[in-house]
């Protein structure tokens, strides 16, 4: 099957795209900022940036709304801030301040928000898939046309939760859209060396409607999300998406520090920089028509956002010893 990509006329309104590219260049500031306060040892734990994946979150979570649910991964931020528009409680949990979305007790790997439909990042490799496929199910018992959908890694898919996920969701026709970001490496591993074929492909035994799509391109992440959104909705099932998009960071920052080798090359990155989302959404925009005034001032507006909740969070209190033990257990 050909990489669903963009192509003729926008799907939506000029005024959409670039609040699309805004939400996306949101993401991307916030990740620049964190991997400088990370060098400068600032945070209190690891990130991993998702930085040139921008377009997947974006693009998928335009289609949902508070009631809708998404499971993520260790690699968090982005699907957060696609959802919802709290960038200081995200920046202040990253931070680990009592001001963060989870009172700075979860951290980059673990931030979540339930009354957004956010489920939370996870450190556990799969884990996502197992808890989005659950809340399609309550969705389905409950009668209440949520859509939850499980973001995973190309790693992830090879764990056996996947299989298992389709095979529920097939069976019993949930809300579910499992898309998985093949980001082109599963840590340090290329992914040509630890995933035999294609991704897609592993929903079509199950009957499961499975679609490799170009995950830099914010139309056609926007186009083949809707779509399996929508079918979700009306009750017709699950569908797997295959973002193919690029991890342009590290798996974790400072890894240089620790790696003796690299697994890629600088030229490789620097090729696939002239391919990321932000840069096409740009062109797109120009293409379109949207002045280069408007788009400045969206970048104007994000950069102020992103200042303000970087200060905020450096500025809020630790979370106080006596709470250590609250909101632990439910
Ligand atoms: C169950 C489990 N196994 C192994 C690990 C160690 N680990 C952390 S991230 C990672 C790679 C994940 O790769 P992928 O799913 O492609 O996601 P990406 O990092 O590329 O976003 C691994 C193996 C883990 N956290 N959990």
């Amino acid at each position: 099957m050909p990489t669903a990509s963009a192509s003729g006329a926008l799907p939506f309104s000029n005024q959409t795209l670039l609040d699309l590219y805004a939400r996306m260049l949101r993401i991307r500031l916030v990740e620049e900022r964190l991997a400088q306060v990370q060098s400068e040892g600032e945070l209190p734990g690891p990130v991993h940036l998702y930085i040139g994946q921008e377009a997947v979150a974006v693009g998928v979570c335009a289609h949902l709304t508070d009631a809708d649910w998404i499971a993520s991964t260790h690699r968090g931020h982005g699907h957060f801030l696609a959802k919802s528009r709290e960038t200081r409680k995200l920046v202040a949990e990253v931070y680990g301040r009592a001001t963060g979305v989870c009172g700075g007790k979860g951290g980059s790997m673990h931030v979540a928000d339930v009354s957004k439909g956010i489920l939370g990042a996870n450190g556990i490799v799969g884990g996502g898939i197992g808890l989005a496929t659950g809340a399609a199910l309550t969705a389905k018992t409950q009668g209440s046309h949520a859509v939850s959908v499980g973001f995973f890694g190309d790693g992830a898919a090879n764990q056996g939760v996947l299989m298992e996920a389709l095979n529920v969701a097939a069976l019993w026709k949930l809300p579910l859209v499992l898309v998985c970001e093949n980001n082109g490496f599963s840590e340090f591993s290329p992914s040509e060396m630890v995933t035999a074929g294609e991704i897609w492909k592993r929903g079509l035994p199950m009957g499961v409607p499975s679609q490799p799509v170009d995950g830099n391109d914010i139309i056609a992440v926007y186009r083949s999300a809707g779509e399996a959104i929508d079918r979700a909705r009306r009750g017709e099932g699950a569908s797997l998406l295959e973002m193919r998009t690029y991890r342009l960071r590290g798996h974790v920052e400072a890894e240089k520090t620790f790696l003796a080798k690299s697994y890629r090359t600088d030229e490789e990155v620097e090729a696939r920089r002239a391919k990321e989302p932000l840069l096409r959404c740009r062109s797109l925009l120009r293409d379109a028509g949207v002045d280069d005034a408007s788009v400045a001032a969206a970048e104007q507006r994000e950069r102020a956002e992103v200042d303000a909740a970087f200060e905020y969070a450096a500025s809020s209190p630790w979370p106080e010893v006596e709470t250590a033990f609250q909101h632990m257990f439910a």
